[in-house]
């Protein structure tokens, strides 16, 4: 069965750029750049005992604090493609097919990194990993939902952000940090201005957050994927309604368990998804924060706990390949 998993082609549609940073990578980085990390947190002492601290993770905010930290290392375009270049070569090992990748630019624009900066990195590394390692992907922008809209609508019509989408570098937009206390319905306008500009949309819910995010993000947001979404299960009628609207679900089982959203892969409904008709992809999320566990590992934690036959894989897959947005062509050539 690891083989069969490794060798399905597989989509990823839940993975942050930034949080494919290894400390090994962060502290390269944080050398060449002439960038302090925090002198008062032992944990940067070393690669070894940051590593040993994300073991530690109490809750999704306790991880954002160390993720907004790591950035602070990536200053050049050679940085931005370093980063994503350490995350394609991953994808290639565990069988990716095809990538939809998050990334966070107020967190670089805010730092004085401008988005042509960010852009350009990824870019170089997607058109490597297409034409080495024949994976094609796409970007996904992210907001920042701890950060005042106002600040996401400047970003969203922020000249570079608005071309990229327009050229189709940038095909989907997301909205991920914090959860609790900042409700999808905050961002309705950013959403209503990218919906204008033609752009697919998700949104991070459920994942600490109570069903009712889940519905903001339905109805205000107008969203057709929902990151993570766990918390569904609290809610049977609109786990009907999700499973009757053929929503897709991208689901992040062991960041669940590094995050503490459950104890463990086993925690997680994905047995009642499958029943219920939900669909969803398996994803990895920040893999280089929750314990260096990439897509595959995922997949082999899923299928440890709760044994599912090669056709139950083969239906999950199907349905990512169907959720993505990549062109037609592509999905017909993934199916
Ligand atoms: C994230 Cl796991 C998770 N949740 C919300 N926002 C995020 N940004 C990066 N990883
Ligand atoms: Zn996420």
């Amino acid at each position: 069965m690891d083989d069969f998993l490794r060798k399905l082609p597989k989509c990823e549609h839940h993975i942050h750029l930034e949080g494919a940073l290894t400390p090994e990578l962060l502290f390269k980085l944080a050398k060449k750049n002439h960038v302090q990390l925090p002198p008062t947190d032992p944990a940067f002492a070393n690669p070894e005992t940051l590593k040993a601290r994300y073991k530690a993770f109490t809750c999704l905010d306790d991880f954002l604090a160390y993720y907004y930290v790591g950035m602070s290392a990536l200053l050049d375009a050679t940085d931005f493609e370093a980063l994503a270049w350490d995350y394609f070569q991953h994808a290639a090992a565990d069988g990716v097919a095809h990538a939809e990748c998050f990334f966070d630019p107020q967190a670089h624009i805010s730092r004085g990194v401008t988005y042509d900066i960010v852009l350009q990195g990824f870019e170089a590394a997607r058109q490597r990993a297409q034409a080495e390692l024949g994976i094609s992907s796409e970007l996904i922008c992210c907001f920042l939902r701890h950060l005042p809209p106002s600040d996401c609508l400047d970003t969203i019509r922020n000249p570079a952000v608005q071309a990229s989408m327009t050229a189709g570098q940038v095909i989907g937009i997301g909205l991920d940090s914090s959860e609790k206390d900042f409700p999808p319905q905050l961002f309705t306008e950013v959403y209503d201005e990218a919906r204008a500009l033609g752009q697919n949309l998700t949104a991070h819910a459920g994942e600490e957050g109570p069903p009712s995010y889940i519905s903001s993000a339905l109805d205000d947001l107008k969203v057709s994927r929902i990151d993570h979404g766990i918390r569904l299960i609290e809610d049977s009628a609109l786990l009907k309604q999700i499973a009757d609207q053929g929503t897709l679900l991208t689901l992040c089982p062991l960041s669940n368990v590094y995050l503490k959203c459950v104890t463990s892969v086993s925690e997680l409904p994905i047995r009642a998804f499958l029943n219920a008709g939900v669909r969803f992809s398996i994803n990895s999320d920040d893999p280089a924060y929750f314990g260096d566990n990439y897509l595959l590992d995922n997949y082999l934690a899923v299928q440890e706990a709760f044994q599912l036959t090669a056709q139950e894989w083969v239906g999950i897959c199907e349905a990512g390949i169907k959720g993505s947005w990549c062109a037609e062509e592509r999905k017909e050539e993934l199916l």
